[in-house]
């Protein structure tokens, strides 16, 4: 007997036999004799989908993760029946649907048991909210490892750890504090060499516990809505990741300029201040394309307003300093200012926009402006009177590109950091309170502001930020991993945080350089910058009240150091931007953590620190003081150390010097990695030749080089040029094979090509298989010769 009172535990209901069994062409459903109904749909050979109803009817399917152009398509599958299981094979895996409990259980081909149900889907009524929480356990495999998640800042295998996800202003977090910013319930679990993923699509207060409370079970629960989880089948990692990120979807190419260097700080104002950093970085000679306006340039925190007493002349100023190649970004956060005299606030009044208390009220809650009502994003309606919003920002003043904050949304001096559970929200037509909403929130806050910049910079390309995110952001926006501190253990932090938002589909990442909170000294600074570079996103940001953190604000040797390590960014500008195609494209993540590079070398399993930038570049922060090198861990395959040029063999610990000027760099033998020349900015000078640096291999490696228009969508019409490299390298010759692909045509005629390790001198050249003299080719030093871009086969013996 159950009485209103009686709010909590209840006890656990489970599925019962099943009585009834359904197909319908991609779908099967299995009905309990208690009325839940099991749906799996076969989305590809390696992928399904899984969902449960507890009372015979399935909610609206809508998902604001689902990208509208994920791939979907299989082979044959064959259906059979045991006396205890139904099965679906589809060509990649076996599935067995156990007949007394609806659980499941996956097997690759051979019969290797990938996944299985422990006690499967089982529900608790919850009396306070009505629905369920909905519930699933799974047998953790001997030796499992779990990765994935988002931004945890926690070790990158997961094991044995508890975490949850629920959008939440985190200022100056702590290691394994938990939640942050963001919401991407999806792990990757790997066992016996064998890779699988989870995406428990579920934007209600989700939880995970990876071997925690129980050594052999993995669980997860949601705190409402339905199970509704995607299953990917490896047996790699990649594939499991690239399924995840084609389910979810990958951004635009954004404009080149955006993987250049960007500087920020809460807040740069007034207008002279502005300017004197913007000329501070081209007399250092400091290369930089951006730079940030915090809340303060707005009139009293109004959104798409100006303090025009600081910024007398927006438009000016912004062309001004986008004639000394700087793009100006500006924050944008959800509260908008109860003020009747303030048109934002009006309109959105008017038109019964903002979020509103189950009772009726417009809700409130007070954030830097004071008290402030809260657009509803998940109203299309709503997100597209957004987007309008932008075109004085951007068509009159100039600006360039948003960041969008707060949007978790952060309301201050109340108990939960953000709107009341009983705020309402149109969730696209599914009305819904917070509780469901508050995740996607952020999401929807941006998809609206990217939807805007994207319609007023045309025909130049947009660049958004943001701090808060539900799995599927990515397609809309780019994001940092919020307030940070300036502690040496927030460098370890950052390094962990971004590989795992590239292994959660999330690869234009980045950390606030330096950190947010507090200051770093010059050579905490420093190592971070060394880092930073090396992540897609690369932007210092700090918070005023502790001191400067500009490249120069600390001594000389420490702005020599950060300059030398931008320059390096922006040489590799290039081999950045391929990766960032092939992320677009692929959905290969930019950074790949050691697991995710080498799953079977059982070495990489609980390394946190190394990680491969791109394909064919190994880094590895110094993440202490005092430091004049490190152990780590070397990859298997042959590395040349980028200082030095030393080739060594990787599957081991290696000590390497790295002192103040220096962070360990491997380059993958057989690589060809593209540079440009050191600018100041992206766009400053026209690239008049490409540097290709060839790195010896004895065997054989594949290299890509992407390039178009740098910005604008001509790409989109086949105006790129993608050069894909075959080296194959013998003991006294190295051929290289370049296919070329695109109709861009690059401002460079030549490569210059710099080979690098070669255990041989130099004594023939052949281009396109005729013999050339040392002159034609400009040998020039030992081993760099200049080359027609259009060569397509290089030997040299
Ligand atoms: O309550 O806009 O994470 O980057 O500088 C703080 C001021 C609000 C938090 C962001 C930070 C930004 C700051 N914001």
């Amino acid at each position: 007997m159950i009485t209103n009172t009686e709010l909590e535990f209840k006890g656990n209901l489970y599925p019962t036999q099943v009585v009834e069994y359904r197909k319908d062409s991609d779908k099967y459903y299995f009905t309990s004799q208690n009325g839940v109904i099991l749906e799996i749909t076969i989305l590809r050979n390696s992928a399904l989908r899984v969902r449960y109803a507890t009372d015979r009817v399935f909610e609206p399917d809508f998902s604001y993760a689902i990208s509208p152009n994920h791939s979907r398509g299989f082979d044959e599958i064959q259906d059979d029946e045991t006396d205890a299981a139904y099965v679906i094979r589809t060509s990649k895996i076996s599935v067995f649907i156990d007949k007394a409990s609806l659980r499941i259980r996956i097997e690759d081909l051979q019969g290797n048991v990938i996944n299985e149900d422990e006690l499967g889907f089982h529900w608790e009524e919850n009396y306070e909210f009505g629905g369920n929480t909905v519930k699933m356990s799974k047998v953790a495999q001997a030796g499992e490892s779990f990765y994935g998640m988002g931004d945890k800042a926690t070790h990158s295998n997961l094991k044995g750890k508890r975490t949850h996800n629920w959008v939440t202003d985190q200022y100056a977090y702590a290691k394994d504090q938990d939640p942050l910013y963001k919401a991407v319930p999806f792990y990757v679990g790997l066992h016996n060499d064998i890779a699988y993923g989870v995406f428990f699509d579920n934007s209600f207060h989700t939880h995970f516990d990876f071997s925690h409370e129980r050594r052999n079970i993995t669980s997860f629960w949601a705190d409402g809505g339905e199970m509704n989880y995607y299953f990917f089948y490896g047996p790699e990692m990649r594939r499991v990741v690239r399924a995840y990120t084609d389910l979810t979807g990958t951004p635009e190419l954004p404009p080149l300029w955006a993987l250049g260097f960007h500087q920020s700080k809460w807040s740069y104002y007034p207008e002279s201040r502005v300017k004197e950093i913007a000329s501070k970085f081209r007399e250092l000679q400091i290369p930089c394309d951006a730079i940030y306006l915090d809340i303060d340039y707005m009139d009293g925190f109004r959104c798409f307003t100006w303090d025009k007493n600081h910024f007398p002349d927006p438009k000016r100023m912004i062309s001004e300093l986008e004639e000394e190649g700087f793009k100006t970004v500006v924050m944008i956060d959800p509260g908008i200012k109860v003020d009747r005299d303030y048109w934002v606030y009006k309109e959105a009044l008017e038109n019964d926009y903002f979020c509103k208390r189950a009772d009726g009220p417009i809700m409130q809650g007070k954030v830097w402006p004071g008290p402030c009502s809260f657009p509803d994003f998940t109203n299309p309606e709503v997100r597209e009177w957004w987007a309008e919003l932008y075109k004085d920002l951007i068509k009159d003043s100039g600006v360039h590109a948003v960041w969008n904050d707060m949007n978790e949304p952060a309301v201050m001096e109340v108990p939960g950091k953000t709107a009341p559970l009983d705020t309402r929200h149109d969730y696209d037509g599914h009305p819904c309170s917070h509780r469901k909403a508050h995740n996607v929130y952020g999401m929807q806050m941006v998809r609206a502001t990217y939807e805007g910049v994207k319609k007023y910079v045309f025909p130049k390309r947009p660049f958004v930020i943001t701090r808060a995110a539900y799995s599927g952001t990515q397609r809309f926006s780019s994001t940092w991993t919020g307030d940070n501190v300036a502690t040496w253990e927030h460098l370890w932090i950052a390094n962990v945080q971004v590989q795992r938002l590239c292994m959660s589909g999330m690869s234009f990442s980045g950390s606030d350089i330096g950190g947010f909170a507090e200051q770093p000294n010059g050579e905490l600074f420093a190592r971070w910058v060394q880092l930073g570079i090396f992540h897609p996103f690369c932007r210092v940001h700090s918070s005023g009240d502790h001191g400067d953190q500009e490249p120069w604000s600390f001594d000389e040797e420490v702005t020599g150091i950060v300059r030398k390590f931008i320059e390096l960014r922006y040489q590799l500008l290039p081999y950045l931007y391929t990766m960032f195609w092939k992320y677009v494209k692929e959905g290969v993540p930019m950074l790949k953590s050691l697991v995710y590079y080498d799953q079977m070398d059982h070495q990489t399993h609980f390394r946190t620190d190394e990680f491969i930038f791109g394909e064919q570049i190994l880094v590895c922060p110094i993440q202490e003081p005092n430091a004049k090198g490190r152990r780590m861990y070397v990859p298997r395959g042959k590395w040349h150390n980028y200082w030095t040029g030393e080739v060594v063999d990787g599957g081991m610990e290696k000590w390497v010097a790295a002192d103040i000027d220096k962070i360990p760099i491997f380059i993958k033998a057989g690589a060809i990695i593209p540079k440009y020349p050191v600018q100041q900015y992206v766009g400053e000078k026209d690239i008049e030749e490409l540097t290709l640096n060839v790195y010896y291999l004895e065997g054989i490696e594949q290299s890509t080089v992407y390039e178009d228009g740098q910005d604008g969508y001509d790409y989109k019409k086949g105006e790129y040029s993608l050069r894909n490299f075959k080296l194959t390298g013998k003991s006294k010759e190295l051929i290289i094979q370049q296919f070329k692909d695109g109709t861009y045509i690059t401002p460079y005629s030549t490569l210059r090509i710099n080979f690098i390790g070669l255990p041989f001198r130099i004594r023939k050249i052949q281009v396109d298989n005729e013999a050339v003299t040392q002159k034609d080719v400009q040998l020039n030093g030992n081993n760099t010769i200049v080359v027609d871009k259009n060569f397509s086969s290089l030997v040299i013996k």
